[in-house]
């Protein structure tokens, strides 16, 4: 067999998943959530012996349970295990939830009543298609009435002009429904009163804006000579970093078996988990704090990509094969952008003297995905550079979730105003990373570096010296670290074996953004439920089955599944196959330019050698100044 264990899967391996499967479950109920490859076991990776192809479908069907998970191995056309999710760890939610919580929400007399009584008219089909209904998951705070382990969403609803308006811009405020997925009703419709309609539009397409610009020349990225990168598959190569890409269900883009000048630096790179805790008190909005990554997979909700608006340049993109909640494959074709891009100057100096300039241009490899959750996108862009750098930007974008108020009703410390009588809550975005390390072939070790500001004294009169300290981190507990800018702290992963030119230890540092850390308490739902948002740092030994930050099924799960759980034995790490997991967050207080779309903001992380080389590493770029006569 010539395919790769980590290649994508086939439409083909797909179509045959579904089938087998159907041979062994005969419910004609049956919804798909997602469909993806069980990537093999690292070891059998490695030595060249994964020769079996395994495809996880989940899905829930009529059984009343969380759903099932079933592996079948496409190599032989069998089952290999299905497993019944149970009540408190479920199937993601899936279009077919989604489906039927909009259906139940939009047929449910109650709501119809009360959607009537705030004046919005319901009489007709085409009426109610002018309503869009937002299931969001009710995990951490499902309703008294519903029973525990049922599967539950709170819908909430806006109204549009028509199909093409801005589908947030009209909230229809206080109304909440209550939806038992498992029973197929709504319990209780939430109505905390009437709040008019914002009166103004919020269109963002060209067609309704009162006039375009027309100062923008031209701007063409041309690679005349076509592109410095080479593709096989899913495999990439350029200026010697080597890797595989995929899309992963839950953890969106994943980067596999990164080496740099045939040294192996990691794995496996991907996000594994993020939540979106809103921190204000309104009743449509103080519950909400979806765990965007494993309850809705995130990895489901990528976007097509158009050359020339979402990228720009010579790219090659790569296709992806996913499920219908029927059973169909379906291709998203262009899902993952690879390009080049100038980055500006990489180094320069100008001597004086003989007045002479020398630079050099850096350049960056552009990996990167879209996702959109709902009302939110976001890209994941991986970066990577000449001089051995790895970045990751989390781009935000899309639109902010909103609240109609009154002046009464308004509360701008927990939900500024973006709009016309439209406030969005504060809220916080929390992505928690896992990196498995593998550099220069491992076993690896943790440091915390940072700088200590030395005392007082007669070598240091005047009290402005200060050292770099390293501290090494020897177990999971001491491991569990957070930023600390004034300090100017990073971590800082080791191969104790491996040394450079001058007998030190090669190493990467981890340098982190300055994120806030997850605001609600410890023992909050929230809290409990993104426990990784607590710190920025967490490390483990490696373990096959440990992938997910949050758990590997959070949809009703009450927390502490997990980073907390795998470090609660407070395992030694002192020098192992290490597992690095980073936490990086950006807490929003909306703003009137972020309506009635968000321009980008930006947060995420950078991987940068340390004596990982002898010297810099591109005195070898060629000093051409393109353009130039
Ligand atoms: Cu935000």
């Amino acid at each position: 067999m010539s395919i790769h264990p980590l290649e994508p899967l086939s439409p083909r391996e797909i179509e045959t998943a579904v089938g087998v499967f159907r041979t062994q479950h005969s419910d004609e109920k049956a919804f798909f959530c997602s469909v993806g490859l069980v990537e093999p076991a690292k070891a059998a990776v490695k030595s060249g012996s994964a020769d079996s192809r395994i495809v996880r479908l989940l899905g829930t069907d009529t059984n009343g349970d969380g759903g099932f998970e079933a592996d079948i191995d496409v190599t032989v056309g069998a089952v290999v295990n299905l497993t019944r999710l149970g009540f408190e760890a479920q199937a993601p939610y899936g279009y077919a939830d989604i489906d039927i919580a909009t259906r139940l929400t939009k047929t449910n007399a109650e709501w119809l009543a009360a959607v009537a009584r705030r004046g919005i008219a319901t009489a007709t089909e085409a009426d109610l298609e002018l309503i869009q209904i937002d299931p969001w998951p009710a995990g951490g705070y499902p309703h008294p009435a519903i029973p525990p382990g049922h599967r539950a969403m709170r819908c909430i609803a806006f109204l549009r002009e028509d199909a093409t308006d801005n589908g947030y811009a009209r909230p229809i405020h206080g109304l909440t429904a209550h939806v038992d997925l498992t029973d197929r009703k709504v319990v209780y419709l939430e109505d905390t009163g009437d709040i008019p309609l914002p009166p103004d539009a919020g269109r963002y397409d060209a067609a309704h804006q009162p006039a375009t610009r027309t100062d923008l020349r031209e701007l063409a990225i041309t690679q005349p000579d076509g592109s410095s990168f080479e593709v096989d598959g899913y495999r990439i190569s350029w200026q010697g970093f080597d890797f595989r890409v995929s899309i992963h269900p839950v953890h969106g883009l994943v980067l596999h078996q990164l080496s740099l000048k045939d040294r192996p630096l990691l794995y496996r790179a991907a996000l594994s988990e993020m939540i979106v805790p809103y921190g204000d008190s309104d009743p449509m909005h103080a519950w909400k704090h979806v765990l965007d990554a494993s309850e809705y997979n995130m990895g489901t909700l990528i976007n097509s990509l158009k050359l020339g608006c979402d990228c720009l340049g010579e790219i090659h993109y790569f296709d992806v094969h996913q499920v219908t909640w029927e059973g169909k494959v379906k291709t998203v074709e262009n899902a993952i952008c690879l390009h080049e891009e100038d980055y500006g100057i990489q180094w320069k100096h100008y001597d004086g003297q003989s007045q002479t300039s020398e630079v050099r241009r850096s350049r960056r490899l552009v990996i990167s995905s879209i996702f959109t959750i709902g009302n939110y996108d976001y890209g994941f862009y991986w970066y990577l550079y000449l001089d051995g750098t790895i970045q990751m930007e989390i781009k935000l974008t899309g639109i902010v979730g909103v609240s109609a108020v009154t002046e009464e009703t308004h509360n701008p410390a927990q939900s500024p105003l973006v709009a016309r009588n439209l406030a969005s809550p504060v809220h916080q975005h929390v992505f928690c990373f896992r990196l498995d390390w593998e550099l220069d072939g491992g076993p690896n070790a943790l440091y915390e570096n940072e700088i200590e500001v030395l005392p007082v004294d007669d070598e240091n009169p005047d009290g402005t010296q200060f050292r770099a300290v390293s501290r090494h981190l020897i177990d999971e507990h001491s491991a569990q670290r957070n930023v600390a800018p004034e300090k100017s702290r990073y971590w800082k992963v080791v191969n104790p074996e491996s040394k450079n030119a001058f007998g030190v230890p090669v190493a990467y540092k981890l340098l982190p953004a300055a994120s806030p850390s997850l605001f609600a308490r410890p023992d909050s739902a929230v809290g409990k439920r993104g426990a990784f948002g607590r710190h920025h740092l967490w490390a483990t030994p490696f373990a096959e089955d440990e992938l997910s930050a949050a758990g590997p099924h959070t949809v009703m799960h009450d927390g502490r599944g997990g980073l907390p759980d795998y470090t609660r034995s407070n395992r030694d790490i002192s020098t192992c196959d290490l597992v690095m997991w980073h936490t990086v967050a950006l807490t929003h207080v909306p703003r009137p330019e972020d309506w009635p779309v968000m321009p980008v903001e930006y947060t995420g992380f950078h991987l940068i050698p340390v004596g990982f080389f002898d010297r810099n590493p591109t005195l070898d770029l060629p000093s051409t100044c393109h353009g130039a006569d």
